[in-house]
């Protein structure tokens, strides 16, 4: 079995050491323009001509959760798309969303900004109730995310694609579905988590019309990507006060050009799209059991984390 890997941006030794050892049976070499055809590959944003010279692969495995980049390519009609289900992600955008609604409500920027300051004040506790999180997108990180969020007693809210039963982690969200249902969400939610994946019903969903919706002093956190976000719509409404403020891990141009307005702007918190790195053991671990169920027979549509390409994820 021949495997290639093919990620830009990606140092790619201790990837292709990881995905010798977790599977010896199989050739793992590094692609090149002219590279011989392999059976699967290892993708991160690989160019159209990587595409193009390996038409018979069995299958793409992307090593994070948004397959955008990828499907922005013309891929052989047909080619299986696998993408990293959770793979340690969905704990570690529980941790940073948590954090950064419990930072916003609880207001630790300001007692910080005082501290510096040397100002030794106290604000009136804020009452939960008053900030209800919606989640949009509640698939593998979305749910994770939810659950973390009831644990701390927010009431939660979330929006899908299709309806979800109320049960398991979901049993206690408040769950909405479809394009008739978003506007009775955003009215539900004072803080608004985005965790769609990018696609071409979602790009541009957080917008002037959508955000305006949102209950009085709202908050944006953006974890999935800086396309879904039209920047000089929350620039507006953080100006005009209907925003609280926001905290975005995901640009639409990263890394953030120089002299873009978000760098300076006191009401934003930004992160370098940090909130759930890809982590190459719990990855090589994940993609090795996947080739090698394929290899031993398994149907590729049984896989967690197999890729829709006709709805984008
Ligand atoms: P999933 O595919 O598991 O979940 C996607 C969710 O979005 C599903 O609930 C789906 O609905 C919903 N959805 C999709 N399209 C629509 C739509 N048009 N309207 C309403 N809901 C929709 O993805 P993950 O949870 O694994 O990842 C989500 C995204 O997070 C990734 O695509 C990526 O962009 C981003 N990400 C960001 C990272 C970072 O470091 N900032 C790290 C990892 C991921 P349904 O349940 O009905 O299918
Ligand atoms: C991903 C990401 O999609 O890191 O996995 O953004």
């Amino acid at each position: 079995m021949r495997i290639t890997f093919c990620c830009t941006g990606t140092a790619p030794e201790p990837w292709l050491l990881g995905l010798r050892a977790a599977l010896p049976e199989a050739e793992v070499t590094l692609w090149a323009p002219g590279a011989p055809p392999a059976d699967h590959a290892v993708v991160w944003a690989p160019p159209q001509q990587f595409i193009d010279e390996q038409p018979g692969l069995k299958a793409l495995f992307n090593i994070g959760a948004g397959v955008d980049a990828l499907l922005r390519l013309r891929l052989p009609p047909g080619m299986h798309v696998v993408r990293l289900d959770d793979a340690g992600m969905s704990v570690q955008m529980a941790e940073y969303v948590c954090q950064a609604v419990i930072r916003h409500f609880r207001e630790f920027d300001l007692a910080e900004a005082d501290m510096v300051a040397g100002k030794w004040a106290f604000r009136k506790p804020r009452l939960r109730a008053d900030f209800a999180v919606g989640i949009m997108g509640l698939g593998v990180l979305g749910s994770r995310v939810a659950q973390a969020l009831q644990a701390f007693e927010f009431p939660v809210n979330g929006w899908s694609r299709s309806a979800k039963p109320a049960a398991g982690a979901l049993a206690q969200v408040r769950c909405f579905a479809g394009d008739a249902q978003l506007p009775d969400f955003l009215a539900a939610s004072r803080v608004l988590v985005n965790l769609l994946p990018l696609t071409v019903q979602t790009e541009n969903i957080l917008n002037h019309a959508t955000l305006s919706q949102l209950q009085p002093g709202g908050y944006v956190i953006n974890v999935a990507r800086g396309a879904h976000l039209v920047d000089a719509d929350l620039l507006a409404l953080l100006d005009s006060g209907h925003l609280a403020g926001a905290t975005l891990d995901v640009f639409r141009t990263e890394p953030l050009p120089a002299g873009h307005p978000f760098w300076h702007h006191p009401k934003l918190t930004l992160t370098p799209h940090t909130s759930a790195r890809t982590l190459r053991d719990d990855s090589v671990a994940q993609i090795a059991r996947k080739i090698r169920a394929l290899a031993a027979g398994q149907p590729i549509g049984n896989m967690p984390g197999v890729v829709d390409t006709s709805l984008g994820y």
